[in-house]
């Protein structure tokens, strides 16, 4: 990707599953990766690769999006050479749960809406000036099927997932006039450790999601960031929805028994 080479992509939540496939496809790109995480060991152990597999340079460091001051304070002191992101991939999330909005624990909903929704405006208010400073950059967020369509005891998750759809149009309208671009990708099932996290650890519980279907994998995903950031410059993208070609929206799925 030509055009992406030498470009500053700043990826949140990077050690795994969607992150660490697109940190591997931008690095592809040959572009310069700016990684977080709430675990530096991880992100640590993946720079090697990322280098061979073409990245310029890597810089990471610790982040929890969700810590408000934690953002401020690191992004407002990143080193210079690495300050001016070109291209920012909002992608720290999760889920917590799978309950009845009415008996489900409080807990769960501050942890998502802590790192789904402030998380990506934390990240967002912190690197955004910039990119209207310099006139140019792209912001790519990462949305859900789940955004589109509720599901059972999926409440608050799914409201996570709409509130970064709306937030991204809404990026988007204040965004006009200048060259700043806002996209939201929106996919499906991906076979990653997302409802591992969701069952905090129960593997079977976690196995029995991807059960006789065929899930996107997260370098499908990554392969979708990339074609939006990698679109001429006059061309926003503005919403990417994806699916395996087993599932048609969160609710209907082709389980093959
Ligand atoms: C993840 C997709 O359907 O597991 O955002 O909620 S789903």
């Amino acid at each position: 990707m030509k055009n992406l080479a030498g470009k500053i992509v700043f990826i949140t939540g990077a050690s795994s599953g969607i992150g660490r496939a697109t940190a591997h496809a931008f690095a592809e790109a040959g572009v310069r990766l700016l990684l977080c995480a709430r675990r530096l060991d991880k992100l640590t152990e993946i720079e090697a690769g990322l280098k061979a597999a073409g990245a310029l340079a890597v810089h990471s460091f610790e982040l929890d999006v969700s810590n408000r001051k934690a953002v401020e304070s690191t992004l407002g002191a990143l080193p210079a050479e690495w300050a001016a992101v070109d291209v920012l991939v909002n992608n720290a999330g999760l889920s917590r749960g799978l309950n009845k909005l009415y008996e489900d624990d409080p807990d769960n909903w501050e942890e998502m809406i802590d790192t789904n929704v402030k998380g990506l405006l934390y990240v967002t208010r912190a690197i955004v000036p910039g990119m209207v400073a310099r006139q140019r950059g792209h912001v790519i967020s990462l949305g859900s099927t789940a955004g589109h369509l509720t599901y059972a005891g999926g409440a608050v998750y799914c409201a996570t997932k709409a509130a970064e759809n709306v937030i991204s149009e809404g990026l988007k309208i204040d965004l006009m006039g200048t060259p700043v671009r806002v996209t939201s990708i929106d996919p499906g099932m991906v076979e990653t450790n997302f409802s591992e996290v969701r069952f905090r650890g129960d593997t079977e519980k976690a196995a029995k999601v991807y059960q006789n279907i065929t899930p996107l994998q997260p370098e499908d995903v990554a392969d979708a960031i990339i074609w939006a950031a990698s679109r001429p410059a006059h061309v926003n993208v503005h919403n990417l929805l994806l699916t395996s070609i087993d599932q048609a929206n969160s609710m209907v799925l082709n389980r093959r028994s």
